[in-house]
């Protein structure tokens, strides 16, 4: 009877830590766009394109990378690669993928050259961290205008595909090097039968194909997911027994929602189950120049065709619980309000809450049963007045175990180790970091935080 009262409070926790809160978008420090998820060595490695904020246009500077191991806790670790790096590049830091191949990380990304044409530049790098480096000096592919979006896919038999395009869709064999065409670069015949006829009629663009594709394979079978038209973008898709067709279209993943009239498929499988991620409009302040990366878990049916998806609040549960007795960094965040992520030379990548009441939450933290006294944050203040740090357990007005005083450092150059005593904490909660303080702005910065028991 105590055992079974022990796993009916363990379930209670849990569920109590999980239902009813929204994870998508799943970024809201940063306007992220085009998500290239790449799963290596047992964690997902998300590298997006970067909407600058306020922007009303594609003002975009360079890419982005989140990991996670849990599906719902993500890492921010800034910007890995700026358009900048490349010598013959001008502007537009737009949809990248990131692959990796023998232990190299190789970036495919689209760029406007000097020229204002756009071509697809590779950088390489021996961390999928970076620093990523353009080994060419020149656009990898420089076919049309139309060269954006790249996606690259390595079968299993090691050749490797690059696939690419709007209005179009073309793709090219890559050499093992990874950064030489194998060939000449083909193009899928843009028929209705490959890709689904347009329901606009549109001379110049027959079908629904628009651009962003992504290459996905499964029980041998080949999955082109893309964005798809007319107008507001939706995502289909199209299958094959090849990697280079004939392909036939099967229909929509998911319809237009959302709020930005782009959206662009990532699909990846991860511990067991398949990720597809999108773009869309629904952070504060968002639409079609200012989106964010979403999640759903993508389903299939026995003959293989996807069950078709909306926007939803994300994926709640996480993959594993988070351990709270080993330094985590503020920006490994679940979910957040009013908090932005910096980068700087002293402590790398940090946050810094906005305004009075900013939050951060982490999700799924397993105390055990032994439970946590002490709780350790690395933080600073350019204030000094009163500016605290609550820790709350399980939502933003839940139970407070304690409270850290934010010393006046100065700037996000100088930081402090906070130490104090908190109540007793054990099983598996949400924690949540509340920002108190009566500035405008910048409130607190914020570089990690750490349990003992
Ligand atoms: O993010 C800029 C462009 O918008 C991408 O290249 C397209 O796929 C669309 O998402």
């Amino acid at each position: 009877m105590k055992k079974n009262f022990k796993i009916f409070a363990i379930l209670i926790t849990i569920l109590n830590c999980s239902i009813g809160e929204a994870q998508n978008p799943i970024i809201q420090t940063n306007y992220t766009a085009d998500p290239a998820p790449m799963v290596y060595n047992g964690k997902v490695y998300l590298y997006t394109s970067h909407d600058e904020d306020d922007s009303t246009w594609f003002t975009m500077n360079d890419w982005r990378l989140y990991t996670t191991e849990d599906m719902v806790n993500w890492t921010d670790h800034g910007a890995v690669l700026s358009y900048k790096e490349f010598a013959w590049a001008k502007m537009n830091a737009w949809a990248p993928q990131c692959v990796e191949r023998k232990g190299k990380f190789y970036m495919y990304v689209p760029i406007t050259d000097r020229q204002g044409k756009n071509g697809i530049g590779v950088a390489v790098s021996d961390s999928p961290y970076g620093p990523f480096i353009d080994p060419l000096g020149k656009p990898l592919i420089s076919n049309s205008n139309a060269d954006i979006d790249p996606t690259v896919f390595v079968d299993d038999d090691g050749q490797a595909y690059l696939f690419w395009g709007n209005p179009v869709c073309h793709f090219v064999k890559l050499n093992e090097d990874m950064i030489s065409l194998d060939g000449e670069v083909e193009q899928i015949p843009n028929t209705i039968e490959a890709f689904g006829k347009r329901t606009v009629d549109d001379p110049k663009r027959p079908t629904t194909y628009e651009e962003g594709p992504w290459l996905y394979k499964r029980n041998n079978l080949y999955y082109l997911f893309f964005a798809a038209g007319p107008i507001s973008e939706h995502i289909g898709y199209s299958t094959s027994k090849t990697p280079t067709g004939p392909w036939k279209y099967q229909g929509v993943v998911m319809p237009t929602q959302g709020g930005s009239f782009t959206n662009h498929p990532g699909v990846i499988d991860f511990k067991g189950k398949t990720y597809f991620f999108y773009h869309n409009g629904a952070l504060p302040g968002g639409g079609g120049f200012t989106r964010s990366v979403s999640i759903e878990e993508a389903k299939f049916n026995k003959d293989g065709s996807i069950i078709q998806m909306n926007m939803t609040e994300g994926i709640k549960k996480s993959l594993a619980p988070l351990n709270p007795y080993v330094k985590t960094e503020a920006e490994t965040i679940a979910w957040s309000e009013g908090v932005k992520s910096m980068k700087n030379n002293e402590v790398g990548n940090f946050i810094t809450a906005k305004y009075n009441n900013a939050y951060t939450k982490v999700k799924e933290v397993d105390f055990r049963q032994e439970g946590a006294t002490k709780f350790t944050a690395r933080i600073g203040t350019t204030h000094n007045s009163n500016v605290t740090m609550e820790v709350r357990l399980d939502s933003k007005e839940g139970e407070l175990v304690g409270t850290v005083n934010v010393p006046m450092t100065g700037g996000n150059d100088r930081w402090a180790i906070q130490t104090i005593d908190v109540k007793k904490v054990s099983g598996i909660h949400d924690v949540y970091f509340v920002f108190k303080g009566k500035a405008k702005n910048d409130i607190m910065y914020f570089d990690y935080w750490k349990f003992s028991e």
